[in-house]
């Protein structure tokens, strides 16, 4: 069974938005806003409006740089996450219930407080280019198989 999911990185250069998940599932882990796409909604439209609950800001353009798919072992679900980048954005980042905003720098991400699998696609993310992959993780989130590779087409 396969779950679809957003996940959106604004990135204005040289700086990228990431908010600390403060309850659910990746909590404590700095990553992008998103997720579950919900029935009768375009993923496009679930991106921004989760964007929005979780960091308070308003995206309209946005790319879509990658697709990849995460299962855990010994759990038949595999969640199907669609990756964007927003440059712009309207409004002021704000804390939710859910999210804590903080700009970094792209030389200064937090990788060690991040889903592991983040340091393998967002090098390839700050470059704009395409990606796909799949990533198996144990039951502590240790990554036990991976593939990620550009694409030229989503
Ligand atoms: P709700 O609906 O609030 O109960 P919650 O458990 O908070 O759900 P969810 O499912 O809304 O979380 O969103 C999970 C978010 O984490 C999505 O944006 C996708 C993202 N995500 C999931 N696995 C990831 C991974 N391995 N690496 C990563 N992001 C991941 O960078």
């Amino acid at each position: 069974m396969k779950k679809l999911q957003t996940l959106c990185v604004i990135h204005k250069h040289p700086l990228v938005l990431l908010g600390m998940k403060k309850r659910g599932f990746g909590v404590g882990r700095w990553n992008g806003f998103g997720g579950k796409v919900q029935p009768g909604e375009t993923i496009e439209d679930a991106t921004r409006r989760e964007v929005k609950e979780e960091s308070g800001v308003d995206v309209r353009e946005i790319e879509k740089l990658g697709i990849i798919e995460f299962e855990f072992k010994g759990n038949p679900e595999i969640l199907e996450v669609h990756i964007f980048r927003a440059l712009d954005f309207y409004g002021e980042p704000v804390e939710s219930e859910e999210m804590r905003p903080c700009w970094f720098a792209v030389d200064e991400i937090p990788f060690a407080a991040m889903w592991p699998d983040d340091i393998y696609w967002f090098p390839l993310f700050f470059k704009g280019k395409k990606f796909r992959g799949k990533f198996l993780f144990d039951d502590a989130h240790n990554i036990l198989e991976h593939t990620i590779a550009e694409v030229k087409l989503l």
